[in-house]
């Protein structure tokens, strides 16, 4: 028998896989937007050097991986309507200058939101100067991108915990009608926009009853309203693969579109979850509210990756009802859950790492479209 044959043949193999796993590793064409291009867009959250495309690496690896953008904070209204008369749209322009370069669905965050409120919002004391302040605000600005955003956020977090309405400045001064009001007026300034009510912990039974409760009124009120954007802010355990499953069962059966908004997953233990406050324990208590401030563990790495997977091994089950995927952030470095709920951990919740390399989460989510890096 001749043993070389078997032996030029192995080393062919070898040499064709091999040869084969480098072309796909630099191959522009293998991406998460490429991969998931037939089931829903996989968007990103971008911070301001990320629109201003300072580092050259992180710009190109965005409009590999990305074809949606979402302005991690530029859009909101103490950036962009920082006084009653005045608008500055400067860093805006810039984001959606970036998103139509790559050709991206653009979303818009976010138009009525309590939290990073322009300081003159918060100064109105009843509902004529309020509902006048709404609609300068929403139409100035939803016109001015009038075709060019493709999806607004027009009302964030109006919910608390238990699905009544939050109490804000909105809220105390027009009353319950002032989201009403503010999907009406976004539709009247751009009637083919997209117009979405976004929110966290909408797995919690009682804030999903009274979101679905805020789109029906919606709709009651003869409102356009095309979408419920769930933030999904989670973490290794929690919500469950069920509960997530039912929040998007419930809003599809609304007749609206349902995205992930705000996706991350973190890793870290939640302060609330600590038991007793013993000051004396304060160093080994941070050091056990921030126990990888180095690297991730392996065991935990591979856990995230198994939660992504699971993640949209559920969203691709439900392909027909979800419109977009976002992940807020584009690397862990800039994720906010580093500075949330207790600043200065080090937290591992997006799908690539402080060097901008994909993970192992980032793989599984690949290999579920059987994409192999
Ligand atoms: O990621 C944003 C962070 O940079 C800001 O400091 C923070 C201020 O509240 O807002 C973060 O983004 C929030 C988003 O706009 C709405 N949903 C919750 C997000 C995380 O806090």
């Amino acid at each position: 028998m001749n043993i070389a044959k078997p032996f030029l043949l192995m080393a062919t193999i070898l040499l064709v896989s091999s040869c084969n796993s480098v072309q796909k590793h630099t191959d522009a064409t293998v991406s998460l937007k490429n991969a998931y291009k037939d089931n829903f867009y996989i968007g990103a959250a971008l911070d301001t050097n990320q629109i201003k495309e300072t580092d050259t690496m992180v710009a190109s690896l965005i409009a590999k991986e990305f074809n949606s953008i979402t302005p991690e904070n530029c859009m909101k209204s103490m950036f962009l309507h920082p006084e009653k008369d005045k608008f500055d749209f400067k860093m805006a322009d810039k984001f959606i200058a970036l998103g139509e370069k790559h050709n991206m669905f653009i979303h818009g965050h976010t138009l009525i939101w309590h939290s990073q409120l322009a300081p003159w919002f918060t100064q109105i004391k009843d509902s004529v100067t309020m509902s006048a302040a709404l609609n300068n605000h929403i139409t100035t600005i939803v016109k001015n991108y009038k075709g060019r955003i493709d999806s607004w956020d027009v009302v964030n977090e109006a919910l608390n915990e238990d699905g009544t309405l939050r109490k804000t400045v909105f809220l105390d001064t027009y009353g319950k009608d002032y989201l009403t009001l503010a999907f009406k007026l976004a539709a009247k300034a751009d009637p083919k926009v997209d117009l979405y009510y976004n929110d966290y912990n909408l797995c919690n039974a009682k804030k999903r009853k009274g979101a679905v409760a805020l789109v029906k009124n919606l709709q009651k009120n003869g409102a356009k309203i095309d979408g419920v954007g769930e933030q999904g802010h989670w973490n290794l355990i929690t919500p469950s693969l069920d509960e997530i499953e039912q929040t998007i069962l419930d809003f599809s059966a609304l007749g609206v579109k349902v995205s992930f908004t705000e996706l991350d997953i973190s890793v870290l233990p939640n302060p609330w979850d600590v038991v007793g406050a013993d000051v004396n324990q304060k160093s080994e208590a941070s050091e056990k509210m921030n126990p990888y401030p180095k690297s991730l563990p392996d065991s935990i790495q591979t856990q995230l990756a198994e939660r992504y997977e699971a993640i949209f091994k559920l969203f691709l089950k439900h392909q027909d009802k979800i419109d977009r995927i976002t992940l807020w952030g584009v690397n862990d470095g800039q994720s906010w859950l580093n500075d949330w709920p207790i600043k200065g951990r080090s937290n591992y919740p997006l799908l690539f790492d402080r060097e901008f390399k994909a993970k192992k989460a980032y793989n599984n989510i690949m290999n579920l479209k059987e994409i192999k890096r």
